[in-house]
């Protein structure tokens, strides 16, 4: 049996140099940063064809990030991560059965994540048979025949898993979403489960839809904008040109984080030349700077300031708002107004780190603006308490009426670039009565309607054994989810596991006891069909649906489709019908069958087709319709909680650095932060560091404390003393997820609290 190694045998050439962090974002580091990168992966030739054509009407949709295109484009409509995103994935190196000869799977077991990225893109289907060290290539016909033949042998349907990440088109996810269905689980795992699905448990509850409601114009139009739990400058850097339009147009903006990330200080403009060249625009006017996990109570402390400056006389809240549109708005006020004033600020205060007089402030800028939204992400998303936190958010946006008019709403900034619209073509594991009957009037069948396995249930039911097939239609999964060492284990217990991937990485060495790569084409490739070129459509961060043409001719004939290969699996095990499978070829039969199932997609080929798309309905946003339990946006009473933290121990977030995609390492710096050359660097305040003996530059071992008492280190961590707020701690993910347990979920939505582990600081062990 493969062993769990501590840590890939290459992170030894891992060693962390750091100079000062930087002050702004982008500017011409930026573009020449791209254009290198491009460079060097694709090469001229594929590269530049690839970078004109990103986020172009004729092009496709970056496979960055979830950030919406405004209606003007301009020429070069991307960002450094951007470019990084679609270098990785139009790269010129193609993988072929002779590296998988040369490179026995033991070998690759040993390798860094960046290691296995760099070496191309993955060509030919490959088979790992029981009890062999190495992949080998077989044809795609066999490769189905025996996914086919796993899944036939099933005693219950429900002893297969299907994965989804977030860049699956729409056409694919809802192929996919189907045949999972027509076998008769919902078993259907996702990356949002690991990401917002906190938002969306807390957006359903209090609104009635789980996405954002606003769109980038809203931005553009506010007074405030709140940015909270969020690394813009790296992750969604185009979001930084909307909020440099608001500024100009007169917002201020609040940022709250623990880290004092350089994207929210200062923007340069790479579009404009004065941005490129040097000055930039501030974007931060008011910087509070959290303690991991205090978001609830600076919420409910605003909030509480704005019942009773509405009560002191002043009219602060929007009362017609309040009677005609909410429900729950009383015990929600008594609730929060019950706590004594001494001790609901001594709470307040501690859990945020906060002075109640810079509280005090942002409150009294909520009250001077008309128009307020609050944008959010993972800071936000993977606590314990996340969902009371969202829906004190909410409470926050309700209470003068921002929801459902220009300028104002909630602003949940997405992962993966087609994470929303997976979940909108009904990859969840606990789909909608209403969705399933749709399903069922359109394809005569009856779906199953018991719930299935979200990604922490997943990785239970495997690691019990009950899990005969896991397929997974792109991502990481060992890599990407909580506990790695439990769940590598868990997936080595899966008699099947199939990847349909792009690039090689660790889910791929990590296997059951047979294991299947399927390659498939990616979003900037042509996808040729009966010699003509076919295309997709994905929905971003604002709900706005448009379509998605590859442009790069593929680098070897042995990719496929992801459709292609739903299509083909689905016409092995059940024909040709009820559901015609052989028709689905045609993107635009998927297209008409989603239109007859989900809600908002009226006429979706021709809207599909128009220049920008369209924007699906969304009740709040449009005309303040909430379709809640109670009919009306809910005001919810949360109560209080923040996490605890024993002494001698520091709350560590696990994040992303500058040079990542997820799982998916693009280098080893982390420029804003300044850090280069590696990624075992744990972060901490320089006062916690005194105290804790933890000296600049020296070397420890983090390890992670859980009532199970189960033993999770991650070995040789950089300390690098740096301004983060203090009591918390900052280091990479993946690398520790090792720390992160299983069973450390936010409650309702489920979510692993990757911003949230107790760890306690050892000797360094080395590697
Ligand atoms: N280049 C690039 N782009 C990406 C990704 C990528 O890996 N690379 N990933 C994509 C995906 S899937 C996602 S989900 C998004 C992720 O986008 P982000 O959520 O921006 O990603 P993280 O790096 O996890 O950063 C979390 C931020 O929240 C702050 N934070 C952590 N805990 C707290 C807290 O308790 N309170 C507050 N207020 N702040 C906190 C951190 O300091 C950090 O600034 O980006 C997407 N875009
Ligand atoms: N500790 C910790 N853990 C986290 C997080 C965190 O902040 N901290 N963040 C969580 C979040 S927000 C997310 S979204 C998850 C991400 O989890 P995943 O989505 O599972 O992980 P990725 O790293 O994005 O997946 C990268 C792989 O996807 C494949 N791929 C790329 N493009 C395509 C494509 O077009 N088609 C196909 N079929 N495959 C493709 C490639 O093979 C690549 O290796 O991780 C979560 N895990
Ligand atoms: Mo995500």
């Amino acid at each position: 049996m493969r062993r769990n190694r501590p840590v890939p045998a290459d992170t030894a050439q891992d060693s962390p140099r750091i100079d000062q962090p930087k002050t702004s974002a982008a500017g011409l580091p930026a573009v020449l940063n791209s254009v290198r990168q491009v460079g060097e992966h694709a090469g001229v030739r594929r590269g530049l064809p690839a970078m004109l054509a990103v986020n172009q009407k004729r092009g496709f949709d970056c496979p960055g990030c979830a950030w919406p295109e405004g209606d003007k484009r301009h020429r070069a409509e991307f960002c450094e991560n951007g470019a990084k995103a679609v270098a990785e994935e139009a790269t010129s190196r193609p993988l072929t059965a002779a590296f998988f000869a040369e490179h026995p799977v033991s070998e690759l077991a040993e390798r860094s994540g960046y290691w296995l990225g760099q070496q191309g893109r993955l060509t030919e289907p490959l088979l790992l048979e029981e009890g062999a060290d190495h992949y080998t290539p077989i044809g795609w016909d066999a490769a189905m025949e025996l996914v086919a033949d796993e899944m036939r042998a099933l005693d219950n349907p429900d002893q297969a898993v299907f994965y989804t990440s977030g860049r699956t088109s729409n056409e694919a996810a809802f192929a996919y979403q189907l045949l999972a269905r027509q076998l008769g689980t919902n078993n259907m795992p996702d990356c949002s489960n690991m990401c917002h699905e906190s938002s969306g448990s807390a957006l359903g509850e209090t609104l009635g839809v789980g996405k954002g409601s606003v769109s980038l114009e809203d931005l553009h139009q506010a007074d405030l904008i709140i940015v909270a739990g969020q690394n813009p400058g790296t992750n969604h850097p185009r979001m930084l040109t909307a909020l440099e339009r608001a500024k100009k147009n007169g917002a201020r903006i609040v940022t709250v984080n623990p880290l004092p990330e350089a994207g929210m200080r200062e923007f340069r403009n790479p579009q404009h030349p004065g941005g490129l060249l040097g000055r930039g625009t501030p974007l931060t006017d008011v910087f509070a700077q959290i303690r991991l996990g205090g978001d609830l109570a600076l919420f409910s402390a605003i909030n509480r300031i704005l019942l009773e400056a509405d009560d002191n006389g002043s009219p602060v809240l929007d009362q017609a708002f309040i009677d005609a549109h909410t429900h729950g708005f009383d015990l929600f006020a008594k609730t929060l107004l019950g706590e004594p004033d001494e001790k609901f600020w001594a709470r307040v205060e501690r859990d945020t780190g906060l002075e109640r007089s810079l509280i005090e402030e942002i409150a009294a800028m909520a009250i001077a603006s008309e128009r307020t939204v609050v944008c959010w992400a993972m800071g936000l998303t993977q606590h314990k308490h996340s969902v009371p936190t969202i829906r004190e958010v909410v409470n926050f946006l309700l209470l003068r009426g921002n929801v459902g008019r220009p300028g104002a709403g909630v602003c949940p900034v997405r992962g993966h670039s087609n994470v929303q619209g997976d979940r909108t073509m009904g990859i969840f594991e606990r789909p909608a009565e209403s969705f399933l009957d749709a399903l069922a009037a359109e394809f005569d069948f009856s779906p199953p309607r018991e719930h299935g396995h979200d990604t922490v249930n997943a990785i239970r039911a495997m690691d019990r054994g009950e899990v005969r097939v896991f397929f997974a239609m792109g991502g990481n999964f060992v890599a990407a989810t909580p506990d790695t060492h439990v769940t590598e284990d868990a997936m080595r217990r899966v008699g099947l596991t199939v990847h349909v991937s792009t690039k090689l990485n660790r889910s791929h060495v990590v296997t059951g006891t047979r294991a299947l790569i399927l390659p498939a084409l990616a979003r900037s490739d042509r996808d040729i069909h009966e010699g003509r070129d076919r295309w997709i459509t994905v929905e971003d961060s604002m709900s706005r649906v448009h379509a998605s043409h590859g442009v790069l001719p593929p680098l070897a004939q042995g990719m496929r489709a992801e459709v292609d290969i739903v299509r083909d699996l689905g016409a092995r095990l059940f024909g040709q019908a009820p559901v015609a499978w052989d028709s689905f070829a045609d993107y635009d039969v998927v297209r008409d069958h989603i239109e007859a199932v989900v809600p908002g997609f009226e006429d979706f080929n021709a809207r599909a087709r128009k220049r920008n798309g369209f924007t699906l309905p969304h009740g709040p946003r449009d005309s303040r319709e909430f379709p809640t339990a109670t009919g009306k946006a809910n005001f919810t009473a949360n109560g209080t909680y923040a996490p605890e933290v024993p002494p001698g121990r520091l709350l560590l977030q696990t994040l992303r650095s500058h040079d990542q995609y997820n799982t998916t390492v693009y280098g080893l710096d982390d420029r804003y932060r300044g850090i280069h050359d590696g990624r075992r660097v744990v972060l901490v305040n320089p006062e916690d560091a005194a105290e804790l003996g933890l000296a600049d530059g020296s070397y420890t071992d983090l390890v992670g404390e859980w009532s199970d008492g189960r033993e999770r280190r991650a070995p040789h961590f950089r300390v690098v003393h740096y301004p983060t707020a203090r009591g918390g701690a900052a280091a990479y993910y993946p690398e520790t997820n090792v720390l992160v347990p299983l069973d450390s979920t936010a409650d309702i939505s489920n979510t692993p609290t990757s911003k949230s582990v107790v760890v306690r600081f050892e000797p360094d062990s080395g590697l």
